[in-house]
C-alpha cells in the first residue's frame, strides 16, 4: 500500500456518531488494517494524506440495534458502557499509533481527531482524560455531557407529546412558526435570505400566531401550543428555585429541523434507553417516570465516566494542542448553546488558572446548518459544506481542499505551520446536491466565530 504523506505520518481519527464495542481490541486492529485501503477514498477531497484509524460505528461492534438503540448498555453491561464512554477510542488510538510506528519504522508526527455528536463528546473526553492522545481535534456538535443532554432531550419531547394532545405541534404548524421566525428576524443580519445568522439576536414573539376567534386551527397556534413553544425555546433549569442550569434551548430559525428530531411524531429513543440501560438497569422503566431525582442520579453516576464536566484543558493546551469546534444553530438533537457555553467555560478557566492564551488553542464556529440529522436530511438554507464529519461523509465536498474552505486543512495549518484560521467558509450547493449538473455552488458563506456579533 502506497501512501503520499505530505506532512509525515499523521494519524487522523474519525469518530462518527455512536461508538461502542465489546471487542474493541479486535476492532482497533481490524479497522486500522482496513482503512489503509480506504485512505484515498476518505481523503478524496483533500490534498492531505493521513493514516486513518476509526472507532466503530455502532453496527460494526457486533451490536445490531438501530443507531439510537441504547440496549447494548444493559442491564448491567458495564464493559459496554465503558467502551462507549472512552475505552474504544483510547484503545484504538494506542493500537493505531503502535501499528503506525511499526509499519513506518518511525513514530508518527502528529495525531488528529475528528468527531461529531457522540464523536464530539469522545474528543472532549479524550482531551481531558488522555491529553497526549491527540494534537489537533475537530469537534462537531459535541453531545456532552450526556447526564444533562439526555434529560433535556426528554424534556423537549415531553413539551409536545403525546401526538394529538393539547400541546402537540403538527409538522405543518412548525412551517408556520418557521415562516414567522423568518418574518421577524431574517433581516437582523441585513440580508433577506431565509437565514437567521445570529439566532441569539432574535427576540422571537410567536404569540403573533395566536388563533383568533373562529380561526382555522391549521393557520395559527392555540394558547397551549404557544405555551409548549415558549418552553421549548427556554433554557432548561432544575433545583429548588429552578436556578440550576441543565441545558440550552432551541433557537429561532431551526423549525424546519426540530420536528425531525426531539419533537417529531415519535418520542426520541435515546433518553429513555439512557436511563433504562445506562443509569437504572431497569428495563421496565418508562420515559414518563423521569423526574428530578432520576436526572440528578444520572448526573452523579456519570455511567462509565463518559461525561466530562471539567473546563480544565490546560494539560492539553500546555503541550500545544489545538481545537476547532463547530455546531449548528438548527441542531434538532443537541442545542448549540451548550456547546458555546463549554467553550466559554474552558476559556474562562484557562485564563484564570494558567498563563496560556485560550485563543491560541480553541476556536469555535457556528453553522446555520450542521446538526447531526440536518447534515443527513439536507434541510434549510444555510451553507454547510466545509469538510465537517457528516458533510464529508455524506456528499458535501468542500469548495477546495485549502483553508478556509476545508476544516481539516485549517487545523493542520494551524497546528503544524502556525497559520491561524480566523474563519471558515462553507458552501451551499444548489438543491443540496453537488452531483446534479456538476458542482453547482449556490453560494459560500463565512461561518461566524462564537462571540462575534453580527450587529
Ligand atoms: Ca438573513
Amino acid at each position: 500500500m502506497h501512501f503520499q504523506l505530505q506532512f509525515g505520518v499523521d494519524l487522523f481519527f474519525w469518530a462518527f456518531l455512536q461508538s461502542t464495542t465489546e471487542e474493541y481490541r479486535w476492532m482497533a486492529l481490524l479497522k486500522v488494517t482496513q482503512v489503509t485501503a480506504q485512505t484515498r477514498v476518505s481523503c478524496a477531497h483533500s490534498s492531505l494524506s493521513f493514516l486513518i484509524g476509526t472507532t466503530n460505528p455502532i453496527h460494526q461492534s457486533g451490536h445490531t440495534g438501530s443507531l439510537w438503540d441504547g440496549s447494548f448498555a444493559g442491564p448491567g453491561n458495564d464493559d459496554a458502557i465503558i467502551d462507549f464512554a472512552w475505552r474504544a477510542l483510547h484503545m484504538t488510538t494506542v493500537a493505531a499509533k503502535s501499528i503506525t510506528t511499526e509499519f513506518y519504522h518511525r513514530p508518527y508526527t502528529k495525531s488528529y481527531f475528528m468527531g461529531c455528536s457522540t464523536g464530539g463528546r469522545q474528543g472532549i473526553k479524550a482531551m481531558s482524560a488522555f491529553p497526549e492522545d491527540y494534537d489537533g481535534l475537530i469537534l462537531g456538535s459535541p453531545a456532552n455531557p450526556f447526564g444533562q443532554l439526555m434529560p433535556w432531550q426528554a424534556k423537549q419531547g415531553h413539551q409536545v407529546h403525546p401526538v394529538g394532545s393539547a400541546r402537540w405541534i403538527p409538522q405543518d404548524t412548525w412551517k408556520l412558526i418557521h415562516a414567522e421566525a423568518l418574518r421577524q428576524c431574517d433581516m437582523i443580519d441585513g440580508v433577506q435570505d431565509g437565514i437567521i445568522s445570529d439566532p441569539l439576536a432574535c427576540d422571537f414573539h410567536p404569540e403573533t400566531l395566536k388563533c383568533q376567534l373562529n380561526a382555522d386551527p391549521s393557520t395559527c397556534l392555540t394558547s397551549k401550543q404557544l405555551d409548549a413553544l415558549r418552553d421549548l425555546y427556554a433554557p432548561y433549569h432544575l433545583g429548588p428555585d429552578n436556578q440550576t442550569y441543565v441545558f440550552s434551548p432551541f433557537v429561532p430559525g431551526g423549525e424546519y429541523a426540530y420536528p425531525q428530531g426531539l419533537v417529531g411524531d415519535t418520542p426520541f429513543q435515546m433518553p429513555g434507553d439512557y436511563y433504562r440501560y445506562f443509569v437504572l438497569n431497569d428495563t421496565t422503566w418508562q420515559d414518563e417516570q423521569l423526574d428530578e431525582a432520576v436526572v440528578t442520579m444520572g448526573i452523579d453516576l456519570n455511567p462509565g465516566q463518559m461525561d466530562t464536566y471539567s473546563p480544565d484543558l490546560t494539560a492539553f493546551f500546555a503541550r500545544g494542542g489545538k481545537i476547532l469546534q463547530y455546531a449548528g444553530w438548527d441542531d434538532e438533537l443537541v442545542s448549540t448553546g451548550h456547546s458555546n457555553k463549554w467553550f466559554e467555560d474552558v476559556t474562562a478557566h484557562t485564563i484564570a488558572h494558567s498563563d496560556l492564551d485560550p485563543n491560541d488553542h480553541f476556536h469555535i464556529e457556528s453553522v446555520n446548518r450542521a446538526g447531526p440529522l440536518s447534515d443527513l436530511t439536507k434541510l434549510g438554507n444555510g451553507a454547510w459544506a466545509f469538510g465537517g464529519v457528516l458533510g464529508r461523509h455524506f456528499g458535501g465536498p468542500t469548495v477546495t481542499d485549502e483553508a478556509p474552505y476545508d476544516i481539516q486543512t485549517a487545523i493542520v495549518n494551524w497546528l503544524e505551520f502556525d497559520r491561524e484560521v480566523t474563519h471558515l467558509v462553507a458552501a451551499k450547493y444548489r438543491d443540496d446536491d453537488e452531483h446534479s449538473g456538476g458542482m453547482r455552488i449556490a453560494f459560500t458563506r463565512k461561518l461566524c466565530p462564537v462571540g462575534v456579533s453580527l450587529l
